[in-house]
């Protein structure tokens, strides 16, 4: 074989691959184990495009090079098969979303075996398989059946609590519920009927149903996500949405909040996406204190961080939603406040929170009393106080918060200043605090000590505590559609119970069309005869998007065991994951979700770690490049890129696959689309140069690059190693098909030190020189090195300079090639699983063992000598560091470069100075 023929070469050893298992990860092994995972993809219609693999691709090199390095290796691929676009086709169709998405994994699977990953396709998985989800369903049973105790700070049975509340009710439980939950005896308890405990424990259990106000998509008619929503409207489709209170799944995310920030403290993670998880969480430690109310005996209880601001409060203020406005708001008042409280309704919590330009809000009428200070201040609602947020009030203290200043200005309250320093005008004033002023007995103290001086009074006084409060909420945990997880829930009496494990996995049942039903009813209700025990309502919506994802990492340990959802040996051994690789899209969502069921699982000693993903690593994401033509305005009349500006013209978008260096393929164009079939051109140099510009990578912009294209013109190894010769992994990178021929060129350059160019293979079993052993050597140290530290760009071209300089040797030496065969194999596994064969092998290069790069080979033990004559630099002579004196004058003497500048005259003496110049007198 003479020619590199990548397509042939790598046809036979993904073939080769997968008829011997090759990647076959052991269940369990007396071998270190190494997990490395890629975020699993939703398998969506349009296929992969070049983008989607750089993941892949640089987990795949780290899989082969950690077998290489002796591990047993688990790297599996699978499918978030159940999700929204699959569903929407199926509205629009009445194909069931099972086939459409059978199809789109059939090309996934066909396209990432055309790149060559090292997975372990055995393991493959799918959410949306019954014998997967059961197992989805499965946890959601033992999220129901749990509930979390801070006393110990874990997840315990519900049962447990249930004999805590038989003996002595609930005042000595210290258990994460609602808000709500009233304090019984065990008297009260025991007199509850089946249906008031039912209730009760839902205030309880890690999983519950709940009335939660949510965003309502009546166009889609599902509930959205806070992220879904954007400008008030659906994401997907635009359509509009409501803020609506309906009956959720939820999930007791909030329970965790301290251990998923502290958790963040273990875990290698890029540092915003760490700073992104504490900001959802929110974590903030302050107090909360009572304000009685003038001629009432409720009280409003705030939530503040600043305590030690106390004598500057100026008004109260509370959420538009708070369940005391109706109560206080005189009858004056009563008109603007009801029409106020309908239009801050409408208004999302994500659009109050970010809108800090508009200043409205209304006087209820009422007034407080401070409970320090003992003044008497405004009680006002405002939609920039969150109902869902702390207590729903705020002491409004305007003198040091800028939203209360900004309130305070517009309706001309006063605004006090209790702490020394700048003016809160400033934008720097944050940071400038000094002591307390105008505070009775804070005067003097620093921010800090005031505020243990605050809670300590309130404490004295009964008026409030020290508090910590998350801002995270509950996860809403429904979806009103069909493609999705059944819950295994049924309803008795209203009240939910769960179906009996054996009876798992509840099944998707069919249906004749996948909309909501007439009344209203997520789309299983269209389900015929499908009742629990005949008799009994199931619950009727699926679980959302997250839920598959949240533990998926364990199955592909143990993907086909029907008895658990992973066997505890198995899950012993592999422990989490040690490499994970995916797209920052999911710092607060999937991420987060995840380490919260990890955490629970962890708890009922289902898992052995803590944290299911030690190390993560954000790839970047590959823009597109898309190239522009120019059309002369009102003609069919096109003109390049350098000319444009002499015209009136439009520029539009062209499929990048018909330009090739920017040049347009002008037959091409014309057979593009039936418009362009008479389109005439105006040429710069016989040519039409089309404009460029670096955008998402999306079909609407026609700049989309197939790797299967690629593929098939230079092979999945120039792909491998192109992409990550682009750039460092995390960057945002343009893709440019124009760069990648110096990759292809650099694999035949390597090939052709293994063949002569009459194809026969030419490679000798000489000793290697010194300078062999060098480039050789110092390339393994460097690629070991950058794996280690996930910096691929740079080992591409460390690569290329070794087979430069092998190349100038003329190096065809097995015991140098085969070393460099190996290291290579990790990012070009095709070629080198060739070329390991041609040398003689037997068994798959996967398991060669990576070499050991010696120091001793890469000392440098040369030196390049300036070699002058009377002072003039003429040559330059290389010799060994200990080569003798003689031996370097003769040499010199002997050297034509330097001789021809004697001028027939004799040398009068030869300086030299070891290791730094010859210079001949003449
Ligand atoms: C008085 C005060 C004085 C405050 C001051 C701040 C600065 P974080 O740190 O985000 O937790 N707050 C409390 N509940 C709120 C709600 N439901 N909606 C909007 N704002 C609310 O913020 C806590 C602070 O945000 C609290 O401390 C409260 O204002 C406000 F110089 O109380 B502070």
């Amino acid at each position: 074989m003479s020619e590199y023929n990548f397509n042939q070469i790598e046809k036979k050893w993904q073939r080769y691959w997968e008829e011997n298992q090759t990647f076959k990860a052991t269940a369990t092994s007396d071998k270190p184990k190494y997990y490395a995972l890629d975020m699993f993809p939703y398998p969506s219609g349009a296929g992969l495009h070049v983008g989607h693999p750089l993941g892949y691709i640089a987990s795949d090199i780290v899989s082969r090079y950690k077998r290489l390095k002796g591990f047993n290796v688990l790297h599996p691929m699978g499918f978030d098969a159940f999700g929204l676009p699959a569903e929407q086709y199926a509205i629009q169709t009445g194909q069931h979303p099972a086939i459409t998405t059978e199809q789109n994994i059939k090309r996934y699977v066909e396209q990432l075996k055309n790149i060559g990953f090292s997975f372990d396709w055995e393991r493959e998985i799918r959410t949306s398989e019954p014998n997967y989800y059961k197992w989805t369903q499965w946890i959601f049973m033992q999220l129901f059946n749990s509930y979390y105790n801070y006393s110990t700070d874990k997840a315990e049975p519900i049962d447990a609590l249930v004999r805590v509340f038989e003996l002595s009710g609930n005042e000595q439980v210290n258990a994460a519920c609602d808000e709500d939950t009233p304090a019984f005896s065990s008297e009260d308890w025991n007199n509850f009927n089946e249906q008031q405990k039912s209730e009760m424990l839902l205030k309880y259990r890690l999983t519950y149903v709940a009335e939660a106000v949510v965003n309502w998509c009546p166009a889609l008619g599902t509930v959205l996500a806070n992220d879904e929503v954007v400008g008030g409207v659906s994401e997907r489709g635009g359509y509009p949405v409501e803020r609506k209170k309906m009956r959720q799944w939820m999930m007791r995310i909030t329970a965790y909040a301290e251990r998923l920030l502290q958790g963040l403290e273990d875990i290698d993670w890029p540092e915003p996406i760490k700073e992104m998880q504490r900001n959802w969480i929110g974590k903030s430690v302050g107090a909360e204190l009572d304000f009685s109310i003038e001629n009432a005996a409720d009280k409003i209880k705030v939530f503040t961080t600043r305590i030690d601001t106390i004598f500057g409060v100026s008004f109260v203020v509370l959420a538009p939603e708070h369940e005391l406005v109706e109560q206080i708001t005189t009858d004056a008042q009563r008109a603007a406040v009801e029409e106020y409280v309908q239009v801050a309704k409408n208004r999302s919590e994500r659009e109050r929170m970010t809108d800090v330009k508009t200043v409205s809000g209304v006087f209820t009428g009422a007034y407080a009393v401070n409970p320090i200070s003992g003044d008497k201040v405004q009680i006002w609602i405002a939609d920039y106080v969150l109902a869902g947020y702390g207590t729903g009030a705020v002491m409004a203290v305007p003198g040091h918060d800028s939203r209360d200043y900004a309130f305070a200005k517009h309706f001309g309250l006063p605004i006090p200043q209790v702490v020394e320093g700048g003016n809160i005008e400033e934008e720097a004033y944050a940071g400038k605090e000094g002591k307390i002023i105008n505070s009775g007995f804070l005067n003097g103290l620093e921010v800090k000590e005031a505020i243990k001086a605050g809670i300590a009074k309130a404490e004295e006084l009964g008026v409030g505590k020290g508090r910590t409060q998350y801002r995270m909420r509950d996860a809403v945990f429904s979806r009103q559609r069909y493609w999705g997880e059944p819950v295994p829930v049924y309803f008795k009496d209203g009240v939910p119970h769960l179906i009996r494990e054996e009876e798992l996995p509840l099944e998707l049942p069919k249906i004749d069309a996948y909309l909501p039903t007439e009344t209203g009813e997520p789309p299983l209700g269209r389900a015929v005869d499908w009742k629990y025990d005949n008799q009994y309502e199931y619950e009727l919506s699926t679980m959302p998007g997250w839920a598959g994802s949240s533990w998926y990492w364990y199955r592909y340990m143990d993907p086909q065991n029907d008895s658990a959802f992973a066997d505890e040996d198995i899950i012993k051994y592999w422990r989490n994951v040690d490499l994970y690789i995916g797209g920052s899209e999911h710092a607060t969502g999937h991420l987060l979700y995840s380490r919260f069921w990890n955490k629970f699982m962890y708890d009922l000693g289902l898992v052995v770690e803590q944290e299911p993903f030690k190390k993560l690593i954000n790839q970047g994401m590959i823009q597109g490049r898309s190239n522009f033509v120019y059309r002369i305005n009102g003609t069919n009349k096109y003109v390049s890129f350098g000319l444009k500006d002499q015209y009136e013209t439009s520029q539009l978008h062209v499929d990048v696959n018909i330009v090739e260096n920017d040049v347009l393929d002008l037959e091409a164009f014309k057979n593009w689309r039936a418009e362009n079939a008479d389109a005439e051109f105006i040429l710069e140099d016989g040519k039409y140069i089309c404009g460029v510009e670096i955008e998402k990578m999306s079909k609407s912009k026609y700049n989309v690059v197939n790797p299967d294209d690629i593929v098939d013109r230079q092979g999945a190894d120039t792909l491998r190693m192109y992409e990550m010769f682009l750039g460092p992994l995390e960057q945002f990178k343009p893709w440019n098909t124009n760069g990648m021929d110096g990759v292809h060129k650099f694999l035949k350059k390597y090939w052709k030190l293994f063949f002569s160019k009459e194809g026969n293979l030419q490679v000798t079993d000489e000793q290697p020189t010194a300078e062999e052993l060098k480039s050789l050597h110092k390339t393994i140290k460097k690629v070991e090195e950058d794996i280690e530290r996930f910096s691929f760009n740079t080992s591409v071209s460390t690569f290329m300079i070794c087979v430069n300089e092998l190349t100038q040797l003329k190096c065809h030496k097995r015991a140098i090639l085969e070393p460099l065969t190996v290291i290579l194999s990790p990012y070009a596994p095709h070629i080198t699983e060739e070329l390991w064969e041609q040398l003689g092998h037997q068994e798959s290069i996967s398991y060669a063992g990576f070499p050991q790069w010696k120091e001793e080979y890469l000392v440098e033990n040369t030196f390049e000598y300036p070699v002058s004559v009377n002072g003039k630099m003429r040559a330059k002579l290389t010799f060994a560091l200990d080569a003798p004196r003689e031996e370097i004058e003769k040499a010199v003497l002997a050297e034509e470069q330097v001789t021809k500048f004697f001028e027939g005259k004799a040398p009068k003496k030869i300086v030299y100075v070891p290791n730094k110049i010859i210079n001949v007198v003449v």
